[in-house]
């Protein structure tokens, strides 16, 4: 394995193949594959691009000889941040035939959290768009690459002014006789959503990421005929691998790539795609909901309704079918691995009421208080887990890592569930100093250490408050040093700074003082009490 990762102990690992989780495959061995047996199916439309499978492969192939030939080796890590194009597949599998290690960052991500990235990561490339969204690529790629030296080429989608465009980078060689990796090595980092004051890195094997793609695809019942709209963003692991983009095409079906996940965008192609399945966030699910009261767009292709990422209330669960006419699904998931589905056939109650249960009878689950003692049956506590498909540690942060998992190799995911006799999950809060803003992560931490950098703030403390439509927003309280800084101010020295745009805080609160703890500590319970008073919900 990569070095600075944590493998799984021999004999587990030897158990999940004998299993058959674990079947010593890899993404790009896999491409190969469903050419073969899908050659002429459409495999991803984009725009005005349509591949069958075996274009898509062909293009894979021609783009992994390409890097190589620019001296891209295997192991080497590329940072990947692409929106919803096809090249977003193009280059994931040509980097996976090619054995190098893609670092899939979400397009809001911005110098700070790319910086870090390509740091960290030591990456030798750096893949974006020209321009998506209204936010030109090539701006932060000049910071990137005068920041990090070590990101040799920055291959650009598109208009690639003084860059390398991706386009020219398909040579003519054939790339088929690469080798790529081996199964057991990283395939791929996902990013972690955090609690530190820097985004950490989640390593995954083609052995296990491969297990949780081609099992969700079987759970969902994926096939040929799918259809599914990656409305979120790809480089997310739900639209990645739940079964997002990598499950359909597993099953041989199509994956239409939407731009944005908006209704105005979506629905349009729903129709003209005769779109079967897709997943979303709660916010967009009611934003969904709501505008599909009125469209004149035909939606009745759609068969299921992905919800997950943040916890989607029931009363908005009840109402899916009436206003979309199709089936919910809840996912409950994290990029570091295990992810809990409701499946086709259960009781609608499980499917409205609860986030799920595990992928794999070998996912093993439990939920403790404080102590770490595992609570009675149907009380909460917090949720802990290892499997076949769930990281043991971070990349290169073994000091996070001895607090993020337990000696015995469980990851403490921070969620507080209750666990039902069926093995379903009902997600009720966390403990971890995270906010879940629709969907999107925030660690706290991370905010604060930007907050503080300002000359006039003494102290910060990033909080949730209430949102009828995001389930949450960031609250940023700050004790000024001296004059208080306005909201506009900070928000522009956060901007400055390069965070990304949904980590700027929703509110700002000057404070004299913070609520303290019997040990002195910030007491955030304390002040998201105070706050939740303050604040009424936004209407
Ligand atoms: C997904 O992955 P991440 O890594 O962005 O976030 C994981 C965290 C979980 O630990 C939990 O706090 C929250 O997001 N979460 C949910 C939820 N799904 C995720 N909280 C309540 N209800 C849900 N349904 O968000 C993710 C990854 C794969 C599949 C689905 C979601």
């Amino acid at each position: 394995m990569l070095p600075h990762c944590t493998p799984w102990p021999e004999e587990t690992a030897a158990r999940y193949r004998e299993a058959g989780h674990w079947r010593g495959e890899t993404f790009g061995a896999l491409l190969t594959r469903l050419a073969a047996e899908h050659a002429d199916r459409v495999a991803v439309v984009a725009g005005t691009v349509r591949l069958t499978y075996r274009e898509l492969d062909d293009r894979a192939s021609r783009l992994a000889a390409g890097l190589a030939a620019l001296g891209v080796r295997p192991r080497d890590r590329v940072v990947v941040q692409l929106p919803n194009v096809a090249e977003f597949l193009e280059t994931a599998f040509a980097l996976f035939r090619l054995g190098a290690i893609p670092v899939f960052t979400l397009p809001a991500h911005r110098s700070s959290e790319i910086v870090h990235l390509a740091r960290h990561a030591e990456a030798v490339a750096y893949v974006v768009a020209d321009e998506h969204a209204g936010f030109d690529y090539r701006t932060l790629a000049r910071q990137v690459r005068d920041e990090v030296p070590g990101v040799r080429h920055v291959l650009v989608a598109g208009d690639a002014e003084e860059f390398t465009s991706l386009e020219s980078v398909h040579a003519g060689a054939d790339g088929s006789a690469f080798t790529g990796s081996a199964p057991s090595d990283v395939a791929l980092f996902q990013l972690s959503g955090g609690t530190t004051g820097t985004p950490k890195m989640i390593p995954r094997t083609h052995d296990d990421y491969l297990y949780s793609v081609r099992a969700s695809a079987e759970i969902c019942g994926l096939t040929p005929d799918t259809v599914y709209l990656a409305a979120l963003p790809a480089a997310h692991n739900f639209p990645m691998s739940s079964p997002g983009v990598f499950g359909v095409l597993h099953a041989g079906g199509t994956v239409v790539m939407a731009p944005q996940p908006s209704p105005t965008v979506a629905f349009p192609l729903i129709e003209a795609e005769r779109v079967t399945l897709t997943g979303l966030v709660p916010p967009l699910a009611l934003l969904w909901m709501e505008t599909a009261k009125t469209t004149s767009h035909d939606l009745s292709s759609l068969r299921v309704l992905q919800v997950g990422g943040a916890r989607f209330a029931d009363t908005a669960a009840a109402r899916v079918r009436d206003t979309l006419g199709c089936d919910l699904q809840q996912v409950y998931g994290m990029a570091e691995g295990l992810v809990c589905y409701t499946r086709a056939g259960e009781p609608q109650e499980f499917h409205l009421t609860t986030q799920g249960r595990p992928i794999s009878a070998d996912d093993e689950v439990r939920v403790v208080d404080a102590a770490g003692n595992e609570v009675p049956p149907g009380e909460p506590g917090e949720l802990l887990t290892r499997g076949p498909y769930t990281i043991r540690g971070y990349y290169r942060a073994d000091e996070h890592n001895a607090v993020a998992f337990t000696p015995d190799g469980f990851y403490r995911t921070g969620d507080v569930v209750r666990r039902l006799p069926s093995g379903h999950v009902i997600v009720e809060g966390r403990v971890k100093d995270q906010i879940n803003r629709g969907g999107e992560k925030v660690a706290a931490e991370e905010v604060e250490n930007h907050l503080l950098t300002h000359p006039a703030v003494r102290d910060a403390a990033v909080v949730a408050v209430p949102d009828r439509f995001l389930g949450e927003r960031t609250c940023a309280v700050v004790v000024p040093r001296g004059e208080p800084p306005t909201p506009a101010e900070l928000r522009a020295h956060l901007r400055d700074r390069g965070l990304a745009p949904y980590k700027i805080p929703d509110r700002v609160e000057i404070v004299d003082a913070f609520p303290v703890t019997g040990v002195g500590k910030i007491s955030k319970r304390e002040l998201r009490r105070a706050l939740a008073a303050r604040l009424a919900p936004t209407p």
